[in-house]
């Protein structure tokens, strides 16, 4: 009989234990987007905070994981595509650290980040063979506009320039457009490109897109990638624009157009933006995409009136479309995406009193609800909830002609004073021409709060109940 050192065996059992945790290493690919500025970077700072910092101050109550005791820690690894820029995860937690503290910047394109997870397991057969296991969390930040793009590829050019100058043509963009509209009125489709002319012209669509957005607060911008050009910043796949002459122009003439002149040359760089841009982002990313969350910031556009808000209703519907997976689903038919789970979250709900938050769900379930239904005969699990992924504000009652009302209490991002205030009422359902007229609702916008310390985690609200639902299954 052979016999083996001691020095040998616990090699050996090393070994045993390293083959079974690399066996067991899971992964999971976690998609973040919403329009611009409705938080996403605020989001992915605080869930990768709130990971690598959990056992210090923890705020995890509802993350079985944590709260079972079985979570060890959290490290960031490189990340999984070299091609693709890195989330600048120190950068904005640095702003939030800073005295006074400062949101991160804005930012405008894709990025990624991986996290390694640690954690016992427990109701899994892995607790028999190993005593640790990990997870690996690849976060991916991408801008909701893409996504806007989507019901761009059952479009063509003729169509989808039919249904933007719909929109150009209603209020409230009718007022900006009408000078853009007029020079189209008068150009001639058919004469020979002059490449500058195309360029000016498309630059002048660009900037009405940009208007509607961070002027109008509108959400339907279509392509989003004319305002969110990243790497393909002036390239000429982003110089085309909507030709809203069709109805007087010869069909015939149209489909026989060469390339040469506006009309040819608009409509090819239309059919390249679709393949090149939008049906590419799908393939490369979002097919790859095992978890998604949908940020949407409906507190600005109740803010910003009723125009901005039924935009954002119908940009919520354009979006559901690439989750809609059914056999007649576009997507499905084009690719083969595998989201499993979807969570859409209100952010910024540290803006209004918690009696309200009920209420922002409600309002966030009315706008996504068509497709739930759908979308859970597809299988996909889906929640709504509503979060504050950086808490800018405390909670507290004030005395109001006799009464206890819930305020609440800040730093106001404009002058950084300290306000406390009641900002008003979340309707839970799209909201009414009288409550339009009452404007309910103030938003003022906060600063972080002083109280971020690089060994703590940020303030928050459900951010473990997110984590639960997007990640719990993963960390049994
Ligand atoms: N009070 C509060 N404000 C928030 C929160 N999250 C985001 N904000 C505010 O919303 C702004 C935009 O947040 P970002 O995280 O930069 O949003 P984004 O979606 O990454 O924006 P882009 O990079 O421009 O697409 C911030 O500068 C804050 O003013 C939050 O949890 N609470
Ligand atoms: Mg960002």
């Amino acid at each position: 009989m052979a016999f083996i050192k001691k020095s040998q065996l616990d090699n050996l059992k090393q070994k045993a234990s390293d083959f079974v945790n690399r066996s067991i290493d899971q992964h999971v690919t976690l998609a973040v987007t919403g329009l611009s500025r409705s938080g996403k970077t605020a989001f992915i700072t605080s869930l990768v905070n709130q990971l690598l910092n959990e056992g210090s101050n923890s705020q995890l109550s509802f993350f079985n994981v944590v709260h079972q005791g079985r979570y060890i820690a959290a490290k960031r690894v490189p990340q999984k595509h070299l091609h693709i820029p890195r989330f600048e995860y120190d950068g904005a937690f640095a702003a939030l650290c800073q005295s006074p503290p400062r949101w991160p910047k804005p930012t405008n394109g894709i990025s990624e980040l991986r996290l390694a997870v640690k954690y016992q397991p427990k109701d899994s057969l892995l607790k028999y063979a190993t005593e640790s296991a990990t997870l690996y969390i690849d976060i991916t930040d991408y801008p909701g506009e893409w996504l806007l793009d989507l019901p761009l590829l059952s479009l063509t050019f003729e169509e989808w320039s039919q249904q933007t100058t719909a929109l150009l043509c209603q209020a409230p963009r009718n007022q900006y457009a009408k000078a853009f509209l007029e020079k189209l009125a008068d150009f001639d489709p058919f004469a020979n490109v002059d490449e500058n002319v195309l360029a000016q012209l498309a630059q002048e669509y660009t900037e009405l897109l940009l208007l509607f957005r961070h002027q109008l607060g509108l959400s339907v911008i279509q392509p989003g990638r004319f305002i969110l050009p990243g790497e393909l910043e002036d390239a000429p796949i982003l110089q085309f624009f909507p030709y809203t002459g069709f109805d007087k122009i010869d069909s015939n003439d149209y489909q026989n157009a060469k390339d040469d002149c506006y009309i040819g040359m608009l409509r090819a760089r239309f059919i390249e933006y679709k393949e090149r841009v939008v049906r590419r982002f799908y393939k490369e990313h979002f097919v790859h995409f095992d978890r998604q969350i949908v940020l949407a910031d409906c507190l600005t556009p109740l803010n910003n009136g009723a125009d901005s808000f039924a935009d954002l209703q119908n940009a919520m519907a354009m979006i559901m479309q690439s989750f809609q997976y059914g056999q007649s689903g576009l997507l499905s038919r084009l690719f083969s995406p595998k989201i499993d789970r979807l969570l859409f979250a209100a952010t910024k709900a540290d803006h209004v009193t918690p009696e309200q938050h009920s209420h922002l769900v409600a309002l966030l379930n009315k706008l996504v609800f068509q497709t739930k239904q759908t979308l859970s005969f597809e299988g996909i699990e889906m929640k709504t909830m509503a979060i504050a992924s950086v808490k800018a504000t405390q909670v507290g009652k004030s005395q109001y002609q006799g009464k206890s009302i819930p305020v609440i209490k800040g730093r106001q991002l404009s002058d950084n004073k300290v306000i406390t205030l009641f900002p008003g009422t979340v309707p839970s359902a799209i909201p009414t021409l009288e409550y339009w007229q009452q404007q309910a609702f103030n938003y003022i916008a906060f600063a972080p709060m002083e109280s971020a310390h690089l060994d703590e985690s940020l303030p928050h609200l459900r951010m473990d109940q997110m984590l639960q639902f997007l990640l719990g299954d993963k960390l049994k």
